[in-house]
């Protein structure tokens, strides 16, 4: 039997995901000054040319007043964007509260911080309701948009109610969530007041996916554990209907990566790094400045480092650069203060009067200059404690097909499972074997740097961005029709 397949040669994509891929910046009463950020997830549904995406998502800034809406969902709308306008209240208790103070640190296996335990279990269900009613609010405008034949792909933690909203009004649209994070083991999700609502919304959808094995086999096993429902090799199913859940790892545009190489503007930052740190060894590490991606413990392994092979002080450097993020949360403070007094410690204790061993920048690069420091780079550092994939670890190994430097992974990122086999897998948390596995990058021969790299370089190259986007589509395409079929017969 031919399955049916009558779908436009350019199938609209709706993609939902909290945030827009744009800044705006308010000019005036009526006017709007957008700037469109070229992430992964842009530049990778920009590549696919069987779908046409639209963009569903919070601008990030509040709008109180019709004008203001109007105007900013007009300029939005060039750029295929289209705004969710959720006031300050909304998302304090939505955003701020149920993400990131409760999804966030439990999706990571971290504790919520000692002193606001209890205050969170009080607030837990004024956020939860915040949560579904904001999630509610993006259900209404995907439905506004949408049209017959279109997909809709739901991103991330933030729309864990999404699928359920989406599917109780119109059970034919066909709805996929990918989750960004890692999808923690059954034991840390039952411990979440929420987490049968959760799941059951996420089983709405037609396909869920995630970036590796593990996290698909965490969710299967929360929903046979937590919901009692049956576990599949293809997902799970309740009462006969059938949800997909599969591994998707997300990849990066890794010619964007190799081209903006050759360009004047990199090769001019090359060659200035070049000369700034001659005959000493540049180590680099590029992260937000967040709980997750264990940049103390990286630090400290680099101290011990240093301690236990002081041949290599004036030798070596590490480069920090770390962009900060939540600066209002008092948590988010603490960290940035705790990694400025680390670095100035060891600063002050291996430092001479010419050169420290570390530069921490408090900052984001542009796009050219991280171009640049990741080929001039000998050692790459990603020492997350928990990751659902790090692409920080992906762009650097497109970048060093000259130079064929050593990636050292945390085994708790996501990438650890693609990159595994030509990275130095470590776990952050063990100093000692941070340290040691630094002395192995430095001192590796270029034989086994070249086979390593080139493990990694193949994988980044081929496991696209785009190609990530298309599988995802593609397959929930396909499970709609097998879910159609299946009622037919
Ligand atoms: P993030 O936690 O943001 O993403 P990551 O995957 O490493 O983590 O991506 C970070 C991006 O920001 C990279 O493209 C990197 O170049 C950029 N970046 C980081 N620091 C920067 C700096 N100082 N200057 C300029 N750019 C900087 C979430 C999940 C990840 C998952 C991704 C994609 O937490 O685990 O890999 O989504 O699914």
């Amino acid at each position: 039997c031919e399955k049916p397949d009558a779908r436009p040669l350019r199938q609209r994509l709706l993609v939902v995901a909290n945030r827009l891929p744009v800044s705006a910046v308010r000019k005036g009463e009526d006017s709007w000054s957008l700037e469109m950020s070229a992430g992964g997830l842009v530049s990778a549904l920009l590549g696919v040319k069987e779908f046409e995406a639209r963009w569903i998502g919070w601008a990030g800034v509040n709008v109180p007043d019709e004008v203001g809406q109007k105007a900013l969902t007009k300029a939005l709308g060039e750029k295929r964007c289209i705004p969710v306008f959720l006031d300050e209240e909304i998302v304090h208790r939505y955003y701020n509260g149920y993400c990131n103070n409760i999804l966030w640190p439990l999706f990571h296996y971290l504790g919520l911080p000692q002193e606001d335990r209890l205050a969170t279990t009080r607030s837990f269900q004024s956020q939860f309701e915040a949560y579904k009613k904001a999630n509610q609010m993006f259900a209404d405008v995907v439905h506004q948009h949408y049209e017959e034949g279109d997909v809709v792909w739901c991103h991330d933690y933030h729309l864990m109610f999404l699928p359920k909203c989406l599917k109780e009004r119109n059970n034919n649209m066909k709805v996929g969530w990918f989750l960004h994070t890692p999808f923690p083991s059954s034991e840390i999700h039952r411990t979440l007041p929420s987490r049968s609502d959760l799941l059951r919304s996420v089983l709405a959808a037609d396909l869920v996916g995630f970036h590796t094995y593990d996290y698909a086999r965490h969710f299967v096993s929360a929903c046979t554990r937590i919901l009692g429902l049956e576990g599949t090799p293809e997902g799970v199913e309740d009462q006969g209907r059938l949800t997909r859940v599969a591994a998707f790892p997300i990849g990066i545009d890794s010619d964007r990566f190799i081209r903006a190489l050759e360009l004047p503007q990199v090769q001019e930052h090359i060659k200035e790094l070049k000369e700034r740190f001659a005959g000493r060894k540049v180590m680099l590490g590029v992260d937000r400045l967040d709980m997750i991606k264990g940049i103390p413990q990286k630090i400290l392994a680099f101290e011990k480092f240093l301690e236990e092979y002081p041949s290599w002080c004036d030798k070596v450097v590490l480069l920090q650069i770390a962009v900060p993020t939540r600066t209002d949360v008092p948590e988010y403070q603490k960290l940035t203060s705790q990694v400025h007094e680390i670095v100035g410690r060891i600063n002050g204790r291996f430092g001479t009067l010419t050169a420290v061993p570390i530069h921490h920048l408090d900052r984001s690069l542009d796009f050219y200059a991280l171009c640049a420091l990741y080929a001039v780079t000998d050692v790459a550092l990603v020492t997350s404690l928990r990751d659902g994939m790090n692409l920080v670890s992906y762009e650097f190994v497109a970048c060093q097909d000259l130079k064929k430097g050593v990636l050292i992974l945390s085994e708790f990122a996501g990438a650890a499972q693609s990159l595994g086999a030509g990275a130095i897998l470590v776990n952050p948390w063990n100093i000692t074997e941070v340290a040691d596995s630094i002395r192995q990058a430095l001192t590796m021969t270029p034989e086994e740097r070249e086979k390593r790299h080139q493990h990694n370089f193949v994988h980044v190259t081929t496991h696209t961005a785009q190609e990530w986007a298309e599988t995802f589509v593609s397959e929930l395409n396909d499970t709609v029709i097998e879910a159609q079929l299946r009622t037919r017969q």
